[in-house]
């Protein structure tokens, strides 16, 4: 069928509106990115004809999940079992690390990259630097080379070759890091459900979420490069988290002693609505409600102790068997999408750049999290989220989760590895620590003299 049958049968000819005044370079581009879109599948979804979720009716069938709790208690497995299990696929070079850094921090209004975001207190390390510092200092531990596979989107994918090009990839060998592009996704108008045109001869394309990570590791070849490594589990974390305990050897041995296929790092819900993922348990399975979709009345329900219900936050941060990850390719284009009303820049019928105010178009993603039903075993472990949890989303002068939240976060947490070893650090002093100079607090006592006192703001590396 030729690309104008096709068009004409989807009722998306205005994409070619401006055809005549394109030259053939720029036609030919219009008419590549029209050929990787899967029309079929937009028509089912701008009819709404893909499967509904009733969230009120799934939320009242939720549960909270079995977790392995911080005190210890629901505990299958022994803690330091696990962190030898994880220690062990560590040292043999079994484990490697995926961080999604597709998003645009539109949020954030910062309009670069978000893993170039600095956040460092006092280094001013921006959030990729973060990262690759602490998967080198685990790398130093245990003795190995852990492969760092790094998921962007068209909108970010340029700005972060060139940052990892211009500063030695951080210091990962050329064979260590891998920057592979995510998939994408047209916006359609909300009123029309036609394709927007970003410019006149570009579809307003969108990456097409974290969820696309499993189609994007096949296409890239990440898959079979990490299979043919033997690598045997993936860590998955969030460029936008700067606590992610990267390749924590406690949650990848809970994941081996347990069998788990994916597994996902939990923290206690600080409030009702927080805008977090809900882990919960519906007829046997692990799954996550996004805070978008659970109806109030389940987010607020409380239980016997007076602690919320729903309590298990997602951290997005996971462990994913590889085998399991290859055996879901497959079904990766059967993940659900998920809407989201966004106000999209569009050009109009006389060629216009309208840039509008309030939602205006539709964005379809999908879900990383949505892997969950698809897996046999899955597990949950809590987390302590002073010590791994501080999500950089919002701009300055939110009440949460800002750069000033997750730089207080950081410097609180290495203020309480140098308390407990006696150490004086006065309230208003910070002190940030370089995990080449401490991974963890079990290492600080051996590197300052008992009872020093910070005077100063001072950066330990
Ligand atoms: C995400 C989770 C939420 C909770 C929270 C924790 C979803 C939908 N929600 O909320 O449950 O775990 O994080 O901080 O996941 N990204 C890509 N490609 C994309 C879209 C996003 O790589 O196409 C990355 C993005 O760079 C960011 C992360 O995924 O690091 C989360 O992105 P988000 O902003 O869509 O999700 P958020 O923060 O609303």
């Amino acid at each position: 069928m030729s690309l104008m049958d096709t068009l004409a049968k989807y009722g998306q000819e205005q994409v070619l509106r401006f055809q005549d005044s394109l030259s053939a370079s720029a036609r030919a581009a219009l008419e590549q990115q029209l050929s990787q879109i899967d029309f079929a599948q937009l028509q089912r979804l701008t009819l709404n004809q893909d499967a509904a979720v009733d969230w009120s009716q799934l939320a009242a069938k939720a549960e909270p999940p079995p977790a392995v709790r911080l005190d210890g208690s629901h505990a299958q497995y022994d803690p330091q079992a696990a962190l030898a299990a994880g220690e062990q696929a560590l040292r043999a070079g079994r484990v490697g690390m995926i961080l999604v850094a597709g998003g645009q921090g539109t949020r954030l209004g910062f309009d670069k990259p978000k893993g170039l975001f600095p956040i460092g207190p006092i280094s001013h390390r921006n959030l990729f630097q973060i990262h690759c510092d602490r998967l080198l200092a685990v790398m130093k531990r245990y003795g190995v080379a852990i492969p760092m596979y790094i998921m962007t989107s068209p909108a970010t994918d340029a700005e972060t070759r060139q940052f990892f090009h211009e500063h030695d990839r951080c210091g990962l060998a050329e064979d260590q890091l891998t920057i592979f592009c995510q998939g994408t996704m047209p916006a359609v108008d909300a009123k029309t459900r036609k394709i927007l045109l970003a410019s006149t001869g570009c579809l307003a394309l969108s990456p097409d979420g974290h969820g696309g990570l499993v189609a994007a590791l096949e296409k890239s070849g990440c898959l079979g490069e990490a299979r043919a490594r033997g690598i045997e589990l993936f860590y998955y974390a969030q460029v936008d988290n700067p606590l992610a305990q990267l390749c924590a050897p406690e949650l990848l041995g809970y994941h081996l002693l347990s069998r788990s296929q994916m597994t996902t790092q939990v923290v206690k819900k600080r409030f009702a609505k927080e805008r977090v993922g809900n882990v919960v348990m519906v007829d046997g399975k692990v799954q996550i409600i996004e805070y978008s979709d659970l109806p109030d009345s389940a987010a607020e329900q409380t239980d016997a102790s007076g602690g919320l219900r729903l309590w298990t936050g997602n951290t997005a941060i996971h462990v994913f068997d590889r085998l399991f990850l290859e055996s879901v390719v497959q079904s990766a284009d059967g993940l659900p999408f998920h809407r989201a009303q966004k106000a999209v820049p569009f050009i109009d019928e006389s060629g216009q750049l309208i840039e509008p105010r309030d939602a205006n178009a539709i964005k379809f993603e999908r879900f990383v999290f949505d892997l969950l039903p698809l897996a046999e075993r899955a597990f949950v472990v809590e987390g302590d989220a002073a010590q791994i949890f501080a999500p950089v989303k919002n701009a300055a002068g939110a009440s949460v989760d800002t750069a000033a939240h997750a730089q207080a976060a950081m410097l609180n947490l290495h203020r309480s590895w140098l308390l407990a070893t006696g150490a004086e650090v006065p309230e208003n002093i910070k002190v940030e620590i370089h995990p080449d100079w401490a991974l963890d607090g079990s290492q600080v006592k051996a590197k300052i003299q008992p009872g020093i006192r910070f005077a100063t703001d001072t950066y330990l590396r």
